[in-house]
């Protein structure tokens, strides 16, 4: 990966910093993907006894993950603080940050509801840089929109393990080699198709959803006979690191709609870490990525574990959806 990372200094030079530390995640990525592999050995995929600050039941490979992302992303002392979806506190590294610092967001493992069912997970990660000089105790210098953000990434840990980066010219997606341990380019200038005829959505919400995503539905389901003149075909994985990789390498749209069950919290997903980072993959591989209303991009943030709404993948499809709630 570093060679090719490399490869960019001419058209998109990346600071050298920017390389080691996204080798330092290359390393994460790899080391979890260990971890998981090798979980049922060492009984490791089970549940802790805690919570994190999402109200959700850490399991232990969630709470390894984070440490492994810690302990690597603490490598490179231009990292002037680290967001985690399993931590309440944003983590600083330096008493004095300066301009240019790096912030890392990450969701360590993100679907490890599926890692006792042995179903794909994956990790999730973003970098931002700080604009100014701050004092390392204000909290609020990480909320910066996602449209600010120079690099954004997932690794999935699947049949292989996948990366997939960003740094804002294109998305190129590597895969792990067991045998030499690298991330070998294997699926360079990925690129979403513009239309599709599958979508991924959990279903079983539908009374509570809300009109615009229930038309959107009803219309997909209603096939050739339908207002689309067309069949489509569904997914869902609960894992959004595995329909996103889907969705980069044969097209769809995947839809997380804020609902009558989770309109209290803002929706499910979190935006600096989940929302944020797959909306500029999505975006850089020629897609679209909104709550229904809003480009993810632009968002403001307000909190570092904020929700949002997310629908995002084939461009088309997007758009129907933020035509039926603007028609709302
Ligand atoms: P549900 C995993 O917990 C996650 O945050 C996403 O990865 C996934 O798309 C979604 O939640 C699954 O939600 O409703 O199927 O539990």
């Amino acid at each position: 990966m570093r060679e090719f990372l490399l490869s960019k200094q001419g058209q998109h030079p990346l600071d050298k910093d920017l390389i080691f530390l996204l080798e330092d995640i290359a390393t994460s990525c790899r080391v979890i993907s260990h971890q998981i592999r090798g979980g049922a050995f060492a009984g490791q995929l089970g549940a802790t006894d805690s919570t994190n600050v999402q109200g959700e039941t850490q399991k232990q490979l969630d709470v390894i993950a984070n440490e492994v992302f810690v302990r690597h992303c603490s490598n490179c002392n231009r990292v002037a603080a680290l967001v985690s979806e399993e931590v309440d506190e944003v983590y600083w590294l330096k008493a004095r940050p300066q301009p240019g610092d790096y912030l890392v967001y990450f969701d360590p493992l993100d679907g490890s509801s599926n890692l006792d069912v042995n179903l794909s997970v994956g990790s999730i990660f973003s970098i931002s840089q700080l604009p100014s000089a701050i004092d390392a105790s204000d909290d609020r210098s990480v909320l910066l929109a996602g449209s600010a953000q120079i690099c954004a990434g997932y690794s999935v840990y699947g049949p292989s393990t996948s990366l997939v980066i960003t740094t804002g010219s294109g998305v190129n997606g590597f895969t792990h080699q067991q045998g030499t341990g690298e991330f070998r380019l294997t699926f360079p200038d990925m690129v979403i198709p513009e239309t599709t005829s599958e979508f991924a959505i959990n279903a079983s919400r539908y009374t509570l959803w809300e009109p615009p995503v229930r038309r959107y539905y009803d219309e997909c389901i209603a096939g050739t006979n339908g207002p689309r003149g067309k069949t489509f075909n569904m997914r869902w994985t609960a894992s959004m690191v595995a329909e996103v990789h889907r969705i980069l390498t044969r097209g769809g749209v995947f839809l997380y709609p804020e609902d009558a069950g989770n309109a209290d919290a803002g929706g499910k997903l979190r935006l600096m870490y989940e929302a944020n980072p797959m909306a500029l993959i999505v975006e850089q591989a020629g897609g679209a990525a909104t709550t229904g209303s809003d480009r993810i991009l632009d968002l403001q943030p307000s909190s570092h574990h904020q929700r949002v709404p997310v629908i995002l993948g084939s461009r088309e499809e997007v758009d129907v959806l933020n035509r039926y709630h603007r028609d709302a």
